[in-house]
Parts: structure tokens; sequence; C-alpha cells
């Protein structure tokens, strides 16, 4: 994938591009389908496959109450943009004067005179330029003279028994509320945070027999509170564990936490950057009447975590 991050970088058209836009929020299927949409179209066409998308999230130059959480931090939306296939991806910088281009500016000078759009790939709700105005309908009445295609990308139900969509906006509630199986159902992969491995109060090791890494969030989505069965990437090696997130309410010292104990490891990590997959909720975090009795329930988390990553 060709990522450029300045629409001035683009000198020629690129041959017969397919394009889609949106901010790609997770990654998730229902973005998946419609960037694999777009990589068949080109293909038949022997063109080049184009998503463009927007940095910061355009929320958080535009709404005055902020922005939702992200469910992907720009480094790793651009590395599962990339793993989808697409031949160019464009990420251009989102200002206040960015977002003053008109839907007619945008798709006269940026889509078709610079980028050289062929066909235009996008979900049904989706809008853009200044005030929203363009969509579906304002790019059929305006491509019509230009000869370009305009396809609407279907949504991508949640199962098959619900009629509602694979949205960026399921997908943050599902993990806010620790339902992280079902993350993976929307998502096509496990929910992954990524951080710096920071010092802790060095209690697990020394007090209780379980020495966790804490760490300190990139990611602005954080799962709910509670124990989790994880899978720990660092160095491209994957390790098995146990999350807990919270603020380990049998002390008193009221700090809110990620931390993973990993299985058969004792390297040094005190400020190396590592990936938690989170793949099963085990249980709420609780206060314990001694450290006794917390140290034994951790070893039930551990045999059972280790249970539910047999197969991983
Ligand atoms: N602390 C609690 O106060 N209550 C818990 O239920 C709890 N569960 C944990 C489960 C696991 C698997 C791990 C690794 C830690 C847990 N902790 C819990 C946090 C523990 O108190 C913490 O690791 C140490 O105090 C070191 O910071
Ligand atoms: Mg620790």
């Amino acid at each position: 994938m060709e990522l450029i991050t300045n629409l001035n970088d683009i000198t020629m058209p690129f041959n017969n591009a397919v394009v889609t836009i949106g901010n790609f929020d997770g990654v998730h299927k229902g973005h998946q389908a419609i960037l694999h949409q777009v990589i068949e179209l080109a293909e038949s066409i022997d063109g080049t496959s184009v998503a463009i998308t927007f940095e910061p999230h355009p929320l958080k130059v535009l709404s005055d109450s902020g922005a939702p959480p992200l469910i992907t931090m720009y480094e790793q939306k651009i590395e599962l943009l990339g793993q989808t296939g697409i031949d160019v991806l464009v990420s251009t910088p989102f200002t206040q004067s960015f977002a003053a281009i008109t839907a007619h500016s945008f798709i006269e000078d940026i889509l078709i005179n610079k980028i050289g759009m062929k066909a235009i790939i996008i979900g049904k709700d989706y809008k853009f330029g200044k005030n929203r105005q363009g969509n579906v309908d304002f790019l059929r009445q305006y491509t019509g003279t230009h000869g370009i295609e305009v396809i609407v990308a279907n949504w991508i139900p949640v199962s098959h028994q619900l009629t509602d969509r694979i949205s960026s906006t399921r997908v943050r509630e599902i993990v806010m509320e620790g339902r992280v199986e079902e993350a993976w159902h929307l998502l096509g992969r496990f929910y992954q945070i990524r951080g710096e491995v920071v010092t802790g109060r060095k209690r697990g090791g020394p007090m209780l027999g379980f020495p966790t890494a804490n760490i300190k969030l990139i990611d602005e989505l954080c799962p709910k509170m509670g124990v989790y069965a994880v899978t720990v990437e660092w160095e491209k090696t994957k390790y098995k564990g146990v999350a807990n997130i919270g603020y380990a309410p049998t002390f008193d010292d009221h700090l809110f936490t990620v931390e993973v104990h990993l299985f058969d490891f004792n390297e040094d990590i005190y400020g190396e950057t590592i990936r938690v997959n989170f793949i099963k909720r085990i249980r709420d975090e609780k206060r314990f009447a001694d450290i006794n009795e917390l140290s034994e329930q951790i070893s039930r988390d551990i045999e059972n975590a280790k249970t539910i990553l047999a197969d991983l």
C-alpha cells in the first residue's frame, strides 16, 4: 500500500481510480466489505484502489462535545487498512480550512482532478464536504455528466437475526460493555489496545506472587473494568496471559490501572510497547478481605484463562 499524507504529494492522477472515503475508525467488517468491493472493482478495470481518510478524526476538529473514543488509533488504522490490500491510502490532515471545502470542490478538485476518480463506493449515510452537503445523491447529480460510477455499499448486519448494521458506534458500545467476544465478531479480529509498560507499585510480584506489566495506554477506548483472558504481542512474539482493568479495590490507592500477567515470561519489558488482544471476559473486579484470597482468585483466573486460550 502506498500511504499519502499530503494531497500535494499527488502530482498525477491514478490510473482508473476506484475510490472510497471514510473515517474507518475500527476498520470493522463493514469497512472491510467496502474496501474489498473497491479492490475488486479496481482489479476488474485494471485500475487503482484508493481509500481516503482523515487525520485527526473530523469530530476532534469540528465537534464542541469532542469525538468518541477511537477504536483504532492512527498507527493501527494504517496497518489494518494496509492489510486489506488497498493500493493507495490518502490520509489527509483534517483542519478547519480543509473542513471548509465544499462538497462540489472536493469532488471536482480533489476526487476527479487530483485523484482521477472513475468510480466511487460509499455507505448510504456517508456525508462529506462543508456542512456535510456531499452524499450519494449529490455525487450522482454531479458525476453523471462526467461518466463516473457511484455505487452505494450495503450495510453489513451485526448478525443474521438482527437488523442493525455493523458500525463504529456499535463496536465502541460493545467494547465498553466488556463484550469482547462480540467485538471479535464485528471486527474480524480481537479487540486490541497498545501501550507502554510502565513502573507499577511493585506489589504484584512481591506481595501476590503474580507480577504484572502495567500499561500506559496509547488507545482511547478501553474495555470495561474486569479480568480478561488475553494474548500479548511483543517483538513479533505472541504470549498468553490475563489482564486486569480497574482500581484493584482490595487496596486503597484508587488508581486506574490496565495490567497484564504473562504466563511463562520473565523478561524486562519496561519502556517497551506491547499489544494486548482481548479474547474473553472472565469476571468483574472485586474487593477481597485479604491478600491471600486475592492471590488464590488470581490463580483460578490463570487456570481459567489457560483453558480459554488453549487452542490459540
Ligand atoms: N485486584 C483487586 O483488588 N481485585 C481483583 O479482583 C483483582 N483481580 C485481578 C486479577 C488478575 C488476573 C490480576 C493479574 C490482577 C488482579 N487484581 C485485582 C489486581 C492486583 O491487585 C494487582 O495486580 C496488584 O495489586 C499489583 O498492582
Ligand atoms: Mg504491576
